[in-house]
């Protein structure tokens, strides 16, 4: 195996590539693209990468540039940011609550913002397009580190249909604006209730660049079914996560890699339709950021 990569002439072609030997520039972004450079310099040498290699690679991610925030979860990287930000938590010291994990590429901003005051209203209901598959029920509490209930949350829920598409994003062209999304403005005693309708699993789009890649890696491209979240509520840190269904044998077979314990409630199926008990607990905010979301880029419709 060649050995270049620390080689002076090398090292000096990778600090002048990322613009190390100028003043100006962005130097975070300056000293990644360094450790980037070099990184794929190294793979490029231990794999031996041939030019038709290193081309079709860089063909693929051009023409699936569109999918990289379905390739993101797909490579475990966008969970890799969730184990990073729950490695950070535990070394500041902070812990306990409702896990984090993944948002996914399908949330739709500016969803229709409905009454969820338990107080005032009965019946929250996120699916507005017919679809002939069991009406799912969830509810609960949405609590504090001191389990004192959370005032004035919003709930942000979005999740597929029974064919697994979401709003939005389906290639059907079935569904109208905001089917299965909604964000619920609880009241002062934080506790939430809606109907929907069940979920299926979600697959890559066929054909797709995500799709290819999982094939090539010998994976497949689908999700069980899940529900995702987002909670925001005054003084406390915005959560991002989701539930998988407890009894679904799938649930722990997610390209995405979203699963995880503490986020797999099992329905009651005793009163005929799936009903989920699902109780959040939030961690207090310490920043104003803590209660803001993500700068991640989002659909808004
Ligand atoms: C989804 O529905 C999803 O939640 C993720 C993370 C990736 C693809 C589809
Ligand atoms: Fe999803």
């Amino acid at each position: 195996m060649t050995n270049i990569v620390k080689s002076p002439q090398v090292q000096a072609l990778l600090d002048r590539a990322a613009g190390i030997d100028q003043d100006g520039g962005n130097p975070r972004l300056k000293a990644i693209m360094r450790d980037l450079l070099e990184n794929l310099a190294a793979i490029i040498e231990r794999h031996d990468i041939s030019e038709d290699e290193f081309w079709l690679a860089l063909g693929f991610l051009q023409e699936g540039a569109g999918e990289f925030g379905l390739i993101a979860p797909g490579v475990g990287i966008e969970h890799f940011l969730d184990l990073h930000m729950d490695a950070k938590d535990a070394e500041a010291g902070v812990s306990g609550g409702t896990p984090r994990t993944i948002e996914g590429p399908l949330y739709v901003a500016g969803s229709p913002l409905v009454d969820g005051d338990l107080t005032r209203t009965n019946d929250v209901n996120l699916t507005t397009d017919p679809d002939d598959t069991e009406t799912l029920t969830m509810s609960g509490r949405m609590t504090g580190p001191d389990g004192e209930p959370v005032k004035d949350a919003i709930l942000h829920v979005w999740h597929a249909n029974s064919q697994g598409f979401y709003s939005h994003f389906d290639p059907t062209g079935a569904q109208s604006p905001f089917n299965n999304r909604r964000r619920i403005k609880l009241g002062p005693d934080g506790r939430y209730s809606f109907r929907s309708k069940m979920p299926r699993g979600y697959s890559c789009p066929p054909g797709g660049a995500t799709e290819k890649l999982m094939q090539a890696l010998g994976r497949h491209g689908d999700r069980p079914a899940h529900v995702h979240f987002f909670v925001e509520a005054p003084g406390y840190r915005t959560l991002t996560t989701q539930i998988n269904f407890g009894d679904d044998p799938r649930a722990h077979d997610d390209f995405a890699f979203g699963t995880r314990e503490g986020l797999l409630p099992v329905p009651d199926r005793s009163g005929g339709n799936p009903h989920i008990e699902f109780d959040f607990q939030l961690q207090r905010a310490r920043s104003d950021e803590d209660e803001g979301f993500s700068e991640r880029p989002r659909t808004a419709a």
